[in-house]
């Protein structure tokens, strides 16, 4: 009769450490509301894919267009064979399932020829090699909730892409986390 009320507690325990544990996201910055012109905790870039490299896109803090608090990561390219990013080394711990979650907002113009559009995305911190990655964004719309479930395997830190990938138009994030699940 006195084990049930014993176990209810571990369990009790037990859920709220590790309710207590996934709300901690292992991102920085994921609000984008550190920074001046460029989110701090960030790298940002944009290239162009093509040889004639024409222009390329930008990476700016949008005070206006934002999900929960001013403001929102902007992404725009020009011509559709730009390739703009954000993107963050973060630690982790090895063979762990983790999710990257936030909110994107798209308004995609045209899409390139191997556009892959807006998408969020984890790859290997040393190589760069995408291997979890969301569908692909290439309309336009209001802020969507987007999810990439991945697995450490047998890394102990990964980078977390965020993409506008030879297309025209604009891209926004806001409220990334990246939780242990
Ligand atoms: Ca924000």
């Amino acid at each position: 009769m006195r084990i049930m009320p014993v176990l209810a507690f571990c369990c009790l325990l037990l859920l709220s450490f590790s309710a207590g544990a996934s709300d901690q996201s292992v991102l920085k910055n994921g609000t984008f509301s550190s920074g001046g012109q460029r989110p701090e905790d960030w790298q940002t870039r944009s290239v162009a894919t093509t040889g004639d490299a024409g222009t390329v896109g930008e990476v700016t803090l949008d005070a206006e267009t934002y999900h929960t608090e001013s403001p929102s990561a902007k992404l725009e390219n020009k011509s559709s064979t730009e390739y703009t990013f954000v993107s963050q080394i973060i630690n982790v711990e090895p063979h762990t399932p983790y999710l990257l979650k936030g909110w994107v907002k798209e308004k995609v113009e045209e899409l390139g020829g191997e556009g892959r559009g807006v998408r969020m995305a984890v790859a290997n911190a040393a190589d760069g090699n995408i291997f979890a990655v969301s569908k692909s964004g290439s309309g336009s719309g209001d802020w969507e909730h987007v999810e990439v479930p991945f697995n450490s395997g047998d890394n102990d830190s990964v980078r977390i892409f965020l993409y506008l990938h030879q297309a025209t138009g604009t891209a926004w994030f806001d409220d990334i986390e990246v939780v242990a699940e």
